[in-house]
């Protein structure tokens, strides 16, 4: 059997159940942009999720001071417009920075307003704006949803915010957030039940110190890591540079998984357990699956993170059917 990126995407696909996150955002996304905004604010405020300031240093933000002074300077229904704009991905000055910004900074960008409205100095989402009976559904089945969840449909939705002439690509604005760790982990190997592998073990120890050099060394170097409902990212570089914008602060907790010997000296495995988000810390801990290939020389040909349906989905740890 010679591994690929598609048949290491199949591995363990079997035996999970599918998320219920991608079919909510369809329906979100056919939301009226009033109805978007009012129930992302509803969403933000209501779940009861809460953002650690801590995590965030004030530096991290400076190269969008500028356009947040702007937007406080504004009158209030000019400051509505912006976030309109923003949601319903219009074309307009502040669409267009913004969708330049890295995934952290518009996170940043969006709780720096949402202090601003609880301060008075940024006009509020409209209060007692009743939600349509679509808006007020979807509602409902985001409150069922556990913490992780909710945070990861919060995070996508900023993220596709703005405005994106895909015909001039900006190049992304080369801000590096800092985080901090709520609860700095040991820096060393973690336990996992019924995993010896080193390199995976190395993996998590490498991730958990933030040394992405580290962590890309373990790869093959054509190898592949493919996050929560994103495409594969393939190869050295592009693994670095999404890891040092996406995976700062990250803490992983894995806590068993499965390993498979395939014909050809090849590995596949599965591990579950937990992962915090420096934005959240210690308040939100999702429940994730790290599904591996390793290739015959024990470098890392696959992995593919997936955010778990149900906490059940931890102990969902049956061996594969392996195609011969
Ligand atoms: O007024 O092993 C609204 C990888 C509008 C790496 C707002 C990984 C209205 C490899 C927008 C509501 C990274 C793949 C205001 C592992 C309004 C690896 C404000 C996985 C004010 C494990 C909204 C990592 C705000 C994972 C402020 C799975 C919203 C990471 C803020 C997941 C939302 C991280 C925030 C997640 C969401 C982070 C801060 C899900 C952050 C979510």
């Amino acid at each position: 059997m010679v591994l690929t990126i598609e048949s290491a995407q199949a591995m363990f696909s079997g035996n999970s159940s599918p998320s219920p996150i991608p079919a909510i955002l369809d329906q979100f996304n056919r939301l009226s942009t009033e109805d978007q905004l009012a129930l992302l604010w509803y969403a933000y405020t209501e779940t009861g999720q809460s953002i650690t300031p801590a995590a965030l240093s004030a530096s991290s933000m400076f190269l969008i001071e500028d356009l947040l002074d702007r937007i406080k300077r504004m009158s209030g229904p000019e400051q509505t417009q912006v976030m309109f704009d923003l949601v319903r991905r219009a074309d307009s000055p502040v669409s267009r920075s913004y969708s330049s910004y890295s995934a952290n900074t518009k996170l940043g960008f969006w709780y720096q307003l949402a202090q601003w409205m609880a301060d008075g100095l940024v006009a509020p989402i409209q209060y007692g704006y009743q939600l349509s009976s679509q808006g007020q559904e979807l509602f409902e089945t985001l409150k069922q949803l556990d913490g992780g969840q909710q945070i990861q449909i919060l995070r996508d939705i900023v993220v596709n915010m703005g405005y994106d002439p895909a015909v001039s690509k900006v190049t992304p604005e080369p801000v590096e957030f800092e985080f901090i760790r709520a609860e700095p982990v040991a820096a060393a190997k973690p336990h996992i039940e019924g995993i010896k592998e080193p390199v995976v073990l190395s993996y998590f120890e490498a991730m958990n110190t933030d040394n992405f050099a580290a962590a890309v060394a373990l790869f093959a170097p054509d190898g592949a890591l493919q996050p929560p409902f994103r495409a594969p990212i393939v190869g050295h570089g592009a693994i670095a540079a999404y890891m040092r914008e996406e995976a700062k602060g990250l803490t992983l907790m894995p806590q068993q998984g499965i390993s498979q010997l395939l014909g050809d000296g090849s590995k596949q495995l599965k591990i579950t357990g937990k992962v915090q988000t420096p934005w959240f810390g210690v308040n939100v801990a999702m429940n994730i699956a790290w599904r591996f290939a390793l290739n015959p020389e024990g470098k890392i040909f696959y992995v593919g993170i997936d955010l778990l349906a149900s906490p059940e989905e931890l102990l969902n740890l049956r061996p594969d059917k392996i195609a011969r």
